[in-house]
């Protein structure tokens, strides 16, 4: 084996960046974690949270085998009765209080283990409850709504092309510190520098100077929430400049007229001084994208964790194709994946539907097939029929993650029964009554479901297991409890569950005559690699079974030594579009419906001092601060200020300020910062580790603050539902 190969190849499961890395490992102990060089997608790059993969693995906090909490403590137990327990308690809600009393909430890393995401939304089904929430309304739900209502599905979501872009306008986005989100591009940094180097410019909008901005060719430092007053004057300068040039494209939108109408109000003279940037900048920076012989746009976090997120996750498209620039190489593409991409299957254009039911307590619309995680804590503590009384938790910890966090801790003690999937006994998950846990991810398969379908290049990678199971997958738990909330045998071997699930899968998506042979090919093993099987055979580039002579299949995929490389992106419009007009969306009317709310928000006086998040490269939402090599190094939940937002509150680098916002206050220690412009303040989230009863040693000896019991949970993007987590009112004072 020559080195570059050395050891066993694994996908990274820590990030959407999804590096392809060799560890190392003798005798069941991890020795080296590297790069994959041969990775045609990653080509070696990795970062120090990779690394911290061997703390992870050997951490003595991280749950091995099953808890029942019995008198208040936790204790160990085997499969079998944990199962008992969830029959016992979980079977009562739903026979008392029927299905909405059992609400079920998924979390971040689930969409980096194939069997939490493969397995989950069939409990979900089973369950029949619509009280199913996610971290996607704190995160990316606005871009999937503008995704879903411009181009007809919810996945069809437009990524830089950075490898052949020359202007890459990019909003709300840290990928030097996150490694890239909703666009998977692992070594960003590299790639960004490529572009500079061939005479490409970056343009980092951003009220933060970050590590990208930093990079950035040129940083416009916009007062927090004010995106799409900064879009919509894009929008209008270009039409109004005649610069708008929508080439290839122009015969497939619907909506310009409207678009143009919806945008003429913005001129850049209007808005600079709620953007808090020159007129002249952003008339300039329209004019650069126009100039642009291949330029994306990008919006990410920060502009769709705002009241206005969906509207600028719309007009970062409308841009892209106003500019020429969606659809074609070096622009904004879409992702062609080999597998589980619903844009790429043959069927009927029948667009999306919104809203076919709505929260109980607010009212708040169904989006994607779930409510707003903001709602939950209402649903919990609101009596009336259709309560939530228990809860189902997986790979989430929302009293970190969710605004409204201490409210939402309290909600919690006051279920009648909570069962997570977790590996941690973590701020959330000491109010289970049961925890189920993952295996190490070095003890499980990989194939990457949801960040194949957002990729710079698309590619086919599987990674094995490194070391034996010893204990039951997450899946295989799943499987169980949907068997069980089915009523049916649970403790039946799980051989004979999975082939049951994977009928119903082929009856789903199959004609008749095709089933007993696609289901002789696909073998007897049961686990969700059959489902990848599946999934590639069936794909873009698969064998079909047998009538594609020579495509894809898992087998081939896993006899490569890191992954099969299948191209740059190609352009997609029209095969692409589900709309139900077949054409591109440019002025869906929910979007135009928010022109009174743009309007009126236009007028409000601007806050004194706002706050917003922060990401760190060695730190990963809540769950990472358990890991020693990650852990140690300065401080990283500290609040960042402005040397004269400071000096005006008396307050010097180092104390320990108050910081009191809508849902609460909380304290952190002050670094002064001249990165930030004055009247922001920026604290990062998933801190706040000082809770009683949790099993975190690590995280425990500097918690941190929680940022999210400071935000309350009653700020959403009403269109997507998706929390309001940026440019909030605070104040600070010493404390
Ligand atoms: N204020 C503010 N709040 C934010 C954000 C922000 O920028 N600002 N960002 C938001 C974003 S983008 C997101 S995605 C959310 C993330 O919030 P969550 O979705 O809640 O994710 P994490 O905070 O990472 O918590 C992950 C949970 O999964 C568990 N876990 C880790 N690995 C595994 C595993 O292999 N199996 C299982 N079963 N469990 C596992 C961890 O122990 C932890 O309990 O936070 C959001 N919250
Ligand atoms: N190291 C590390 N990597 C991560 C994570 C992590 O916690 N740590 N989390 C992962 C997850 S779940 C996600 S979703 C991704 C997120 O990845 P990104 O989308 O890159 O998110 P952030 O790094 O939080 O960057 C958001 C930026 O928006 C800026 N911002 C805040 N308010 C506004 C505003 O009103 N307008 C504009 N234009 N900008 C604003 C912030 O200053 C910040 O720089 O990162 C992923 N990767
Ligand atoms: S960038 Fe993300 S995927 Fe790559 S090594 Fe770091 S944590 Fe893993
Ligand atoms: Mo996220």
């Amino acid at each position: 084996m020559s080195d570059r190969t050395a050891g066993s190849y694994r996908i990274c499961p820590l990030c959407e960046a999804a590096c392809g890395l060799r560890i190392e490992h003798a005798g069941g102990q991890i020795t080296r974690i590297r790069g994959a060089e041969d990775d045609p997608f990653s080509r070696g790059y990795l970062c120090p949270k990779a690394v911290a993969l061997k703390d992870l693995h050997e951490d003595p906090d991280r749950l091995r085998r099953p808890l029942v909490k019995r008198g208040g403590v936790f204790t160990e137990v085997g499969w079998e009765e944990a199962l008992e327990e969830v029959e016992a308690q979980l079977l009562n809600t739903l026979r008392l209080h029927g299905p909405d009393a059992v609400a079920a909430v998924i979390g971040n890393p689930a969409v980096h283990r194939m069997g939490l995401l493969a397995y989950f939304p069939r409990l979900v089904r089973a369950l029949g409850t619509g009280n199913v929430f996610s971290a996607s309304t704190l995160d990316q739900m606005p871009k999937q709504l503008s995704s879903a209502l411009m181009f007809g599905h919810w996945f069809s979501v437009a990524v830089p092309d950075v490898d052949r872009c020359d202007f890459l306008l990019m909003l709300g986005g840290n990928p030097l510190a996150s490694n890239g989100s909703m666009w998977t591009v692992p070594d960003v940094k590299t790639r960004l520098k490529a572009l500079q180097a061939r005479g490409g410019k970056l343009v980092v909008v951003d009220p933060r100077r970050t590590e990208t901005a930093a990079l950035a060719n040129q940083h416009l430092a916009l007062l927090p929430g004010s995106d799409a007053y900064l879009l919509l004057a894009l929008a209008a300068t270009l039409f109004e400049e005649g610069l708008v040039k929508p080439g290839r494209l122009n015969e497939h939108l619907n909506g310009l007229d409207e678009l143009r109408a919806f945008v003429a109000p913005y001129p850049p003279e209007r808005v600079a001084a709620r953007c808090g940037l020159e007129a002249a900048s952003i008339r300039q920076l329209a004019r650069d994208l126009a100039a642009a012989p291949r330029a994306a746009i990008y919006g990410r976090l920060g502009t769709c964790t705002q009241r206005f997120g969906s509207v600028n996750s719309w007009l970062v498209d409308a841009l892209n194709i106003l500019t020429g620039n969606l659809d074609r190489e070096g622009g904004a593409m879409f992702p062609k994946a080999a597998g589980f991409a619903a844009n790429t299957l043959p069927g009927p254009a029948k667009g999306v539907r919104l809203g076919r039911r709505k929260s109980r307590v607010s009212g708040a619309p169904e989006v994607y097939g779930e409510l707003p995680i903001t709602c939950l804590r209402e649903e919990i503590t609101t009596p009336g029929p259709g309560q939530v009384r228990a809860l189902i938790s997986v790979a989430s910890n929302p009293v970190l993650s969710c605004p409204g966090g201490a409210a939402l801790d309290e909600a919690l003690g006051q279920l009648d029964f909570m069962l997570s999937l977790d590996v941690y006994v973590n701020e959330t998950t000491r109010h289970a009554d049961v925890i189920l846990p993952s295996l190490s991810p070095l003890q499980t398969p990989h194939y990457d479901i949801a960040f194949s379908q957002l990729s710079i290049r698309n590619h086919a990678r599987w990674s094995e297991a490194l070391f034996p199971a010893d204990e039951p997958d997450d899946w295989e738990y799943l499987l169980r409890l949907t068997a069980l909330v089915q009523g049916r045998n649970w403790r039946a071997p799980v051989a004979e569950l999975d082939d049951a699930m994977l009928a119903e899968e082929l009856a789903r998506s199959l004609p008749e005559a095709f089933r007993a042979p696609v289901r002789a090919a696909l073998g007897d093993a049961p686990s969700p690699a059959r489902l990848v099987d599946l999934a590639l055979r069936l794909g873009p580039y698969g064998d079909q079974f047998g009538r594609q002579p020579g495509g894809l299949n898992l087998d081939q995929v896993r006899a490569a030594a890191a992954g099969i490389d299948l191209g740059a992106l190609q352009p997609r419009v029209p095969e692409l579009l589900r709309t139900p007009s077949g054409r591109i969306e440019l002025a869906p009317p929910e979007f135009l419906a928010e022109a009174p709310a743009l309007a009126a928000a236009l007028e409000e006086p601007a806050p004194e001092l706002v706050l917003i998040g922060r990401r760190d490269l060695r730190s990963n939402n809540s769950w990472m601060h358990n890991l020693p090599l990650l852990a140690k190094g300065p401080e990283r939940c500290t609040l960042q200020m402005h040397p004269a937002d400071a000096a005006l509150r008396s307050l010097s680098d180092g104390a320990l300020a108050c910081i009191e916002g809508p849902g609460g206050q909380v304290q952190a220690r002050l670094e002064l910062s001249d990165a930030l412009r004055p009247g922001v303040v920026s604290l990062p989230h998933g801190w706040g580790h000082d809770q009683p009863d949790t099993r975190l040693r690590v995280a425990s000896e500097r918690p941190g603050a929680n940022l999210n019991s400071l935000l309350s949970d009653g700020q959403r993007d009403p269109l997507s539902g998706n929390a309001v987590l940026s440019g909030v009112a605070v104040s600070v004072h010493s404390a």
